[in-house]
């Protein structure tokens, strides 16, 4: 039974502050847009399932992107047309999780074009909304897979030829020739009767999500008055009168009623099993090092190292986050590939928790491992009040500006050039880094660095910077600043 609701759904937040301090009480939409409809409809039928706690909705790429500024719920950003591909990750991670994918026809029907049909294929348990405006609406109406023959776009300046670019693609029906999904139904935002058939079919999208009965699309025919330059009421009656001659409303498919709910008992895997799985155990047995006793400001660091390509960064980040899997921690490693693999700065960001961690980026870093200049200039500020900066002294030589945090100034590469390998820094880095947090045990680093490193003749040589740099700081070396202090 549908229930009446007047005022604006729970599932919606109270303000719209797309910008600090904005506080609006409207969307972004442009007057007559179909995307704003749409919107209301899936939160008031979130309201009405009670799921709004569990929901995960996924913003797309295109005029929706902000829909994690109006939805109360679970928010996720996706690359253009991979929506399909994080909504998985995240029902098959949680399967408790209400997973909407949300898409426009340029994100779903284009560059995502191969992601909703395996999607679909897979038959996997997620909701997907597909807002079909003919149209690619943000970027300045070019053409889109759906638009129509003979339609203008900037990009099809004298309409669309089926000889140059092809025929509308008829989503539904495409995807209606596929074994697996179980509910594929078009519906369009025009007139109050056919906005109620939408509102139907959001709902029984999302209900048979609910009930585990897998995968449901229900395509929606929505005004865009910029995107076609008409008034709003003119792109309704567009609508009405030409997008559904090509795209005709209807149900595609229907296997609501015998599809089997799917049961997924979710394993909870034991940190050995984990170990086991990713190849971490020692000689195929189960193997886990003691976690030591860690001071508090030590405990549950977000660490980033940063220096230039050819230092070892990312290296050092894995010996990190292993070194902390091998001694029950929770861990992320997060590498930042970019324009500064060319010569800038290469960075790479690791979570160690105690507990579960729900991002691999913090705005914060507890630790910052600045092995050259530029590094220490980027990041110093990120560090939080009582943070531990570590400094390869022997390429920096300024001291840390900020007079809050603790500093550790070791001459990494220097140390690494006494055994003989300018390279292993990043060795000496850890050991220092070790010895400073007691974080896991040194016998834990060298038997990750021993059995990560594939050329066993730098087996020695590492252990030999791992164990400068511990000594380094253990000895209260690292308060002394060997190099100029500008
Ligand atoms: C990888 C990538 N390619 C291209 C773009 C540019 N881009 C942004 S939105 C968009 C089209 C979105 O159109 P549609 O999915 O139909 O959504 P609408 O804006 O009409 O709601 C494009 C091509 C991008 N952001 N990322
Ligand atoms: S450009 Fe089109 S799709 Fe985008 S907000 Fe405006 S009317 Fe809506």
């Amino acid at each position: 039974m549908v229930k009446d609701i007047l005022e604006k759904p729970e599932s919606f937040y109270e303000i719209f502050e797309r910008k600090s301090g904005s506080n609006k009480l409207t969307t972004h939409y442009c007057p007559g847009c179909g995307h704003g409809v749409i919107h209301k409809l899936i939160a008031e039928a979130m309201d009405e399932f009670g799921i709004g706690d569990r929901a995960v909705m996924i913003s797309p790429v295109g005029c929706s992107v902000f829909a994690y500024y109006y939805f109360d719920c679970g928010n996720v950003q996706a690359p253009h047309g991979r929506a399909p591909a994080v909504a998985t990750g995240i029902k098959r991670a949680i399967p408790d999780s209400i997973v909407i994918s949300y898409q426009g026809d340029g994100d779903l029907a284009g560059i995502g074009g191969n992601e909703i049909l395996h999607a679909a294929n897979r038959g996997e348990n997620i909701t997907v909304f597909f807002v079909n405006n003919a149209i690619y609406g943000m970027t300045g109406s070019q053409m889109a897979p759906t638009t129509l023959i003979g339609q203008k776009t900037t990009t099809t300046p004298y309409g669309r030829s089926a000889r140059n670019e092809g025929y509308p693609i008829k989503v539904c029906e495409l995807l209606s020739s596929l074994e697996a999904p179980v509910y594929l139904e078009r519906v369009a935002i025009t007139d109050a009767k056919n906005v109620m058939k939408v509102r139907k079919a959001i709902r029984k999208g999302l209900q048979n999500q609910i009930e585990g009965k897998g995968f449901s699309l229900i395509e929606i025919l929505s005004p865009c008055p910029t995107g076609w330059g008409m008034k709003p009421v003119d792109a309704k009656n567009w609508v009405d009168e030409v997008l559904m001659k090509t795209f005709q409303l209807g149900v595609f498919k229907d296997k609501t009623a015998e599809a089997a709910p799917e049961i997924i008992e979710q394993k909870e895997f034991t940190s050995d099993e984990i170990l086991k799985i990713l190849g971490a155990s020692k000689n195929g047995s189960d193997f886990l090092y003691d976690k030591p006793e860690v001071k508090i400001n030590y405990q549950n660091p977000r660490i980033k190292i940063s220096g230039f390509g050819g230092q070892g960064i990312l290296f050092l980040g894995q010996l990190l986050s292993q070194s902390a899997m091998r001694s029950g921690y929770y861990t992320t490693w997060l590498p930042s590939y970019g324009p500064e693999v060319r010569g800038g700065t290469a960075n790479c960001h690791i979570i160690i928790s105690n507990n579960r961690i729900g991002s691999p980026l913090g705005a914060e870093t507890d630790v910052l491992i600045a092995m050259n200049l530029p590094s220490l200039d980027k990041f110093e500020n990120d560090v939080r009040k009582d943070g531990l900066i570590l400094v390869n002294s022997s390429l920096i030589s300024r001291n840390v500006k900020r007079n809050d945090v603790e500093v550790l100034y070791v001459p990494a590469t220097e140390l690494a050039d006494e055994v003989g390998n300018t390279k292993v820094a990043n060795l000496v880095m850890l050991g220092a880094y070790t010895a400073k947090s007691k974080i896991f045990s040194h016998d834990c680093v060298l038997f990750t660095a021993n059995e990560t490193v594939k050329k066993k003749e730098f087996l020695k040589v590492n252990e030999e910077a791992f164990r400068k740099g511990m000594e380094y700081v253990l000895n209260n070396k690292h308060k002394k600043i060997k190099n100029t202090i500008l």
